[in-house]
């Protein structure tokens, strides 16, 4: 008997051969976020699920599918899934790092040359017949500023050597204090440091209960205000509302976020009319090939935990010991 796996994200024709050869798969029929009836009802009888970060697993989901043995996220974070509930159940929890690291990398440091170049701006005024006026014309050179990096895991290591090649000097915050090997130029500072002495700040933790609304006016009012902040880990690190009032008031010059407390944001939400922001729909890992590396180690986790064996990408392996 095949264990019976439910695809939450519809794979392309080779990979669903790839998952179909060793399970029962079931495809979702969903895009995008699954109500809680749905979850629960989809969930009663099946030993597998290839997720997404944006499926709620909670204690109560997990408590209807008695049967499940791994949730493989497609996706680095995890905040989508209650882990000490997953645990207690004897459901592994796997995500897919690494592979996505240099994509995202990319991405803030595309960010941060965007805000300092004024690349939105600019490109707006050549469609309004502006070409080559007004203030935003100059910039600032990345070359000599501070980066801060918030979370110096393979990402924010990522990101620091992006900004020594473009000549910015970078400082981080995170749990350890010893730069890791090879990051030796990287300086370790405090949080409240970081964003005293830092020209730019970037965001790279996962989304906890410790890092929920880091980042908000206490934390804003502590940055210069010629800083920038750059989000692209998740939204709920940042107080969207206190990011709003300090962008208004001028508290920093700007921010560049990939992620929102909601997304995608409600109409009329206060940050879509907010000056000096720049808003992209959360593409950090959104490159053809990182997307598909992504899902190529989702379902090598899904496989190997359903054979028994316990994946090199699972957060929680205490999990088996329940089982
Ligand atoms: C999403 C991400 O997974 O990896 C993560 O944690 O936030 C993204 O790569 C991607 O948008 C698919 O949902």
């Amino acid at each position: 008997m095949k264990p019976k796996v439910l695809l939450a994200l519809p794979p392309p024709a080779d990979v669903l051969a790839r998952i179909q050869r060793e399970c029962d798969a079931i495809p979702s029929g969903q895009r995008g976020a699954f109500t809680k009836p749905d979850l629960l009802a989809a969930l009663s009888d099946v030993d597998g699920v290839l997720s997404h970060t944006r499926v709620p697993f909670d204690a109560e989901v997990f408590a209807a599918a008695p049967q499940l043995r791994v949730v493989s996220n497609f996706g680095v974070g995890y905040d989508n899934v209650d882990v000490a509930a997953a645990t207690r159940h004897g459901v592994l929890v796997c995500n897919t790092p690494g592979v996505l690291s240099d994509a995202v990398a990319d991405l803030t440091l595309g960010l941060i040359v965007a805000l300092a170049r004024n690349v939105v701006q600019t490109e707006r005024l050549v469609r309004e017949g502006q070409w080559g006026r007004g203030a935003a014309m100059l910039g600032l050179d990345l070359k000599g500023k501070q980066l801060g990096i918030i979370g110096f895991g393979r990402i924010g290591r990522a990101v620091a050597k992006r900004a020594e090649a473009f000549g910015m000097s970078t400082c981080f915050a995170d749990q350890f204090s010893d730069a890791p090997s090879g990051y030796e130029y990287c300086a370790y500072r405090s949080l409240e440091d970081l964003l005293r002495e830092s020209d730019f700040v970037s965001l790279h933790v996962n989304l906890t209960a410790d890092t929920a609304k880091l980042i908000g006016a206490r934390t804003l009012a502590l940055m210069k205000p010629t800083a920038f902040l750059v989000n692209t880990s998740r939204g709920g690190v940042v107080d969207q509302v206190a990011l709003v009032d300090a962008l208004r008031e001028g508290t920093i010059a700007g921010a560049a976020l990939d992620v929102l407390e909601r997304e995608p944001p409600a109409e009329g939400d206060a940050i879509l009319d907010a000056p000096n922001v720049i808003l992209v729909p959360h593409i950090g890992s959104a490159t053809k090939e990182t997307r598909r590396a992504m899902l190529d180690l989702a379902v090598d986790n899904l496989l190997v935990a359903l054979r028994g064996d316990i994946p090199e990408c699972t957060v929680n392996p205490e999990a088996v010991a329940r089982a």
